[in-house]
């Protein structure tokens, strides 16, 4: 009976020990700063959005990650800029990416950030409804707290999709 409670206690501290080591302590401990950056609040807010009136929230499966989703549509062409200032951001480098599905043939779609006037773009193409794909910007080097992320549509009558999970990861 002992014999077998030791074994169990080795075990149980040999998965302690190696789920401790698969959690490096940076990343358990970083907190996004980006406010709304999944839309589960339900609304845009957190987003400065610029432009033609083309966007809403979209809660159907499919349309969202989740509960909900910044959607955009119109009949007519349209552009738009969805944006926001990310503040308390702990000096490091990022990866910075966005999830995005939609019926594609937009002008352009892109996500960008802006570090101290300095600004960097990744190319965005859907290729369907449901058909989720993420976008990063790697090795985003941001110092002094602040940055600007944002997504800029240049659409052409009837062309739709959703963004959904702005997120930025520590990489070093
Ligand atoms: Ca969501």
């Amino acid at each position: 009976m002992k014999i077998r409670s030791f074994t169990a206690g080795i075990c149980a501290g040999l998965l302690a020990a190696s789920f401790v080591s698969a959690m490096p302590a940076a990343e358990a401990a970083f907190e996004s700063p980006i406010l709304n950056g999944d839309f589960e609040s339900g609304k845009t807010v957190g987003w400065d959005i610029t432009g033609d009136r083309c966007v809403d929230i979209a809660t159907k499966n499919g349309d969202c990650q989740g509960t909900a989703a910044m959607h955009y549509w119109s009949d007519k062409a349209f552009k738009f800029t969805a944006q926001q200032e990310v503040t308390d951001v702990p000096d490091g480098v990022y990866n910075i990416s966005v999830m995005t599905q939609g019926g594609g043939g937009e002008n352009s779609v892109k996500l960008f950030v802006d570090v101290s006037g300095q600004r960097k773009e990744a190319a965005i193409a859907n290729t369907g409804w449901n058909k989720w794909q993420t976008w990063t910007i790697e090795n985003v080097e941001i110092k002094g707290g602040k940055f600007i992320l944002g997504v800029a549509v240049d659409a052409n009558a009837g062309n739709w999709g959703s963004f959904d999970n702005f997120e930025m990861v520590p990489v070093k």
